[in-house]
């Protein structure tokens, strides 16, 4: 827009912070305007929810403001962006966060105290957004946080999905699951761009013709349109920056599809509105588990679609020119999710920009990096050449294209028929389907795995041909974790007393926590520290009780396992735990058993029976332990409802020991490993994921080490694993799994627990039994430790001092230097 004065006046509103400020008394001043004039509220009638929103929105001015200057800063110097596409966030809650990074938490606090409020009432207020399912979710956010304050130029797109993650709710032991309506009570975070808003076309065919310059032209006629309008939500990084989160959502074209409403029919017409916004409405809860479903694949279209699109416009824009895109933008795929986007972009830039397929196939693969997740066959994406045709047909023809062109790359260089089928995009051994991970890979400039063992794996199992031939395509990021909110958020006492120790630098470099390390043997720094845990079990045992009604003493040892419930992280592996303590303390064996509280969290995808029935085994232990006189004092079972980020903000600081115990092999990184430690949880823990790296970073000394190595696993694999061996050998195991079937856990019901049992016996895919015994002992050995009050804090104290390398701004540097070559602009106040 050109308006010289619009501008002047602009300017001069926004860069004078004056009028803007960060003081107790102008918090003070907004926050009122804000319930008077954006909520019409006075006092008498305001309820908890519009303080909250009137808070928020003084928050989300100042917000913006930290958006539009780096947006300016960016701009100016024409830098080189991200553009991360996600299909899952998982941001948590925004209030406290943004406040830390404006670093005006405490004139808030005062502010509100002198309107007779509390910040931390109305911080609980805050409904947060659930637009994923676990790790790959929170990374992404975790990585949105860092780009901001590191000054990366980045946009984040996904989905704005109406009901995001279900809310977990337990009765009488099992799952049930209710709608999420984090779009209830209004969200005052997001600002609506209705003039940011693409077509996306959906079935139909394609029409091929040489046109009169002999040049070859597709087009696809589809059999439906909608549009996705943009939200955006900003996202401040710490001091400084802030960059923005575009999401999606899917709306008709017209609101009324006027020709069926001049006829008459008007419900007809709102008929379509209804079945365009369907697209958005809910996140498919299954994380690591294909569902294979339609609407699924057409999410993901949507908002690759939307999101390309928005690149150009924004390539374009600014006056650069379409064949120079890679030199601006680099697009990081989070998992294959957004995948389609290899063949969207060759579409747009052939078909809709008409450029010559090698000129786009260059861009594009100079564009796009791959980022995978994991490595069960069960999560990697397939998508039958049926539906894929049937959606996308163009996008099929594309696929073919690039295949054979690839295929035809690897017959020059002298591959076999065999080779060629293993690394084709199509698989053609069952259901022809697209292998979405082949895809992004030959569509990629690099691929990443998540943790140094991971990558590895990824090169040696799922994607060796393509390691064997693009070396230098493959590389490692070590996941890493927002420590500003893990630590500097969720655990204000420990920050402080780390602030006061060795100053505030380690929230900009986390490497600083090293400092700490002289002070592990300090005894009145070690009591200190260990208080501070004390008091956040409090906190957490007051949060429990209120939940579940189950009442834990704070001295216990809080021994706690949070993630996703999925078989291949072994939840039942640490109720078999239990259940030998049980055992145990019954035969008045007690020796070595420290009174100790067993923390459980996750949720479990609602179509996954085993792990449903792992919950149910979870509370019916808790059931029979706690109710138990003689050994009510000793353990506690606690199943927590509806982990998600903001409960991981009550749980992490409380956590004295942190329960890393999957199958080796199997957990790409683990990032909830990452945010214990951080707050000064022993890990117990196999050498999977990123385990392997803290335990490098803390010490072996400072870390419980038990099971098999991946290797090791393999092996067990090969010379014909058979998991009645150990049944058959070990008495206390015997006992403790026949238990499952005696009906002691579920009312006299011998058959409940049945199909866990049969599966350990039988098959164990995740070779619980093997790694049996090694548990049992580390687990020991850890409670003689816990008995050492000085050796723990120690041990403690050296965890966080070592976590350093954990931060997501390190992995974000590594991203800029070693796939994104991306130079970040930090805007200093
Ligand atoms: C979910 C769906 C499909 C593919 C992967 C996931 C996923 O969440 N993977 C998890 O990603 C995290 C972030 O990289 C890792 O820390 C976890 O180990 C991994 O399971």
């Amino acid at each position: 827009r050109e308006n010289k004065k619009l501008e002047k006046h602009f300017l001069s509103q926004i860069e004078n912070t004056e009028k803007i400020g960060f003081s107790k008394e102008e918090i003070k001043a907004s926050f009122l305007k804000k319930l008077f004039y954006n909520l019409g509220r006075v006092p008498q009638v305001a309820t908890e929810n519009d303080l909250y929103k009137a808070l928020a929105l003084t928050v989300r001015d100042r917000a913006f403001r930290q958006f539009v200057r780096s947006t300016a800063e960016f701009a100016q110097k024409d830098a080189r962006a991200v553009a991360y596409l996600s299909a899952e966030y998982l941001p948590g809650p925004h209030l406290g966060k943004n406040l830390l990074n404006l670093e005006i938490t405490d004139e808030t606090r005062e502010a509100l105290k002198e309107l007779d409020l509390d910040l931390d009432e109305i911080l609980r207020e805050e409904v947060e957004p659930g637009l994923g399912n676990g790790g790959l979710g929170r990374l992404a956010s975790c990585y949105m946080d860092s780009m901001a304050t590191l000054g990366v130029p980045a946009i984040g797109y996904g989905i704005r999905y109406e009901f995001g993650i279900f809310n977990q709710n337990i009765k009488n032991g099992w799952q049930s699951e209710e709608t999420d309506l984090w779009l209830h009570y209004g969200n005052p975070w997001e600002v609506v761009r209705p003039e940011i808003a693409y077509e996306i076309k959906f079935g139909g065919r394609t029409e091929h013709w040489v046109d009169e310059n002999d040049k070859y032209q597709v087009e696809w006629i589809p059999d439906s349109e909608l549009k996705g309008t943009a939200y955006d939500t900003p996202i401040l990084g710490y001091q400084s920056n802030g960059i923005i989160m575009r999401l999606w959502k899917a709306e008709a074209i017209e609101s009324f599809d006027f020709s069926v409403y001049n006829v008459g029919d008007y419900y007809k017409a709102v008929e379509k509105k209804m079945r365009s916004e369907n697209l958005t409405k809910v996140l498919y809860p299954n994380d690591e588990n294909l569902s294979g479903k339609e609407l699924r694949l057409k999410q993901q279209y949507f908002f690759v679609s939307c999101s390309l699109q928005d690149i150009i416009r924004l390539q374009l824009m600014q006056g650069r020119k379409l064949e120079d895109l890679h030199k601006k933008f680099t697009i990081q795929l989070n998992d294959t999710h957004p995948s389609i986007a290899v063949a969207e972009l060759m579409r747009l830039l052939v078909d809709e920009h008409q450029m010559e397929w090698v000129d786009a196939w260059n861009i594009t693969k100079n564009t796009f990096a791959y980022t995978n997740h994991t490595l069960l066959p069960e999560a990697l994406e397939r998508w039958s050449v049926g539906l894929l045709g049937r959606l996308l047909p163009r996008h099929l023809e594309i696929i073919y294209e690039i295949n054979n062109r690839f295929l035809n790359e690897l017959k020059e260089r002298n591959y076999n028929g065999e080779q060629m089928a293993r690394m084709s995009l199509i698989d053609e051994s069952g259901e022809t389907s697209v292998r979405m991970a082949h895809l992004a890979t030959v569509g990629s400039y690099k691929v990443n795995g998540v943790s140094a063992l991971h990558s590895g794996l990824l090169k040696k199992q799922v994607l060796n041909d393509f390691a064997d031939l693009w070396p230098e395509k493959f590389t490692n990021v070590t996941n890493g974790v927002d420590h500003r909110r893990f630590l500097g958020v969720s655990n204000p006492r420990l920050s402080e007393l780390i602030s006061k120790k060795i100053g505030k630098h380690w929230l900009t470099d986390l490497m600083q926590l090293h400092q700490l390390e002289k002070f592990s043997d300090d005894k009145t720094f070690q009591k200190k520290w260990m208080e501070i845990k004390l008091q956040n079990k409090k906190e957490l045992a007051a949060h429990m009780e209120e939940r579940t009604g189950i009442s834990v003493d704070p001295k216990m040892l809080f021994d706690v396992h949070v993630k996703r419930i999925h078989e291949y992280k072994r939840q039942h592996l640490k109720v078999l735990h239990i259940l030998s303590l049980y055992k145990r303390l019954k035969n008045g064996d007690d020796k070595n058993i420290v009174p100790t509280a067993f923390i459980f969290g996750g949720k479990a995808a609602p179509g996954y029976f085993m792990a449903k029935l792992i919950i149910k085994l979870i509370n019916s232990v808790g059931d029979l332990v706690n109710n138990d006189e003689q050994v009510k004092d000793r353990l506690k079972v606690v199943f927590l409802p509806n982990f998600n980020v903001k409960q991981a903000q009550v749980v992490y600081p409380a956590a004295d020991l942190s329960e890393q115990i999957s199958l080796a092999g199997k957990e790409a990184s683990g990032t909830g490993n990452m945010k214990f430690a951080l707050n000064g949880a022993l890990t117990v823990g196999t050498l999977d994921g990123a385990n392997v790296e803290i335990r490098e970073e803390v010490g072996d000394e400072n870390f419980f080490l038990f099971g098999q190595s991946t290797e090791e696993v393999q092996k067990t694999r090969a010379e014909g694993y058979r998991p009645y061996k150990y049944y058959e050998q070990n008495e206390e195991l015997r006992e403790v799994l026949d238990l499952l079937i005696s009906g002691e856990l579920s009312d006299g019901d011998k058959e409940l627990f049945r199909p866990l049992y049969n599966n350990l016996l039988q098959q164990d895919p995740y070779q619980l039994l093997k790694d049996y015994q090694s548990y049992i002992d580390k687990q020991e050995e850890i409670h003689k430790v816990w008995s050492k009050p000085g050796e723990w804090a120690k041990k403690s104290i050296l965890n966080v001092a070592n976590i350093g390398k954990f931060s997501s701004d390190r992995s974000i540097k590594d991203y800029c230097t070693t796939i994104w070559k991306i130079d970040p602009v930090r805007v200093e106040d």
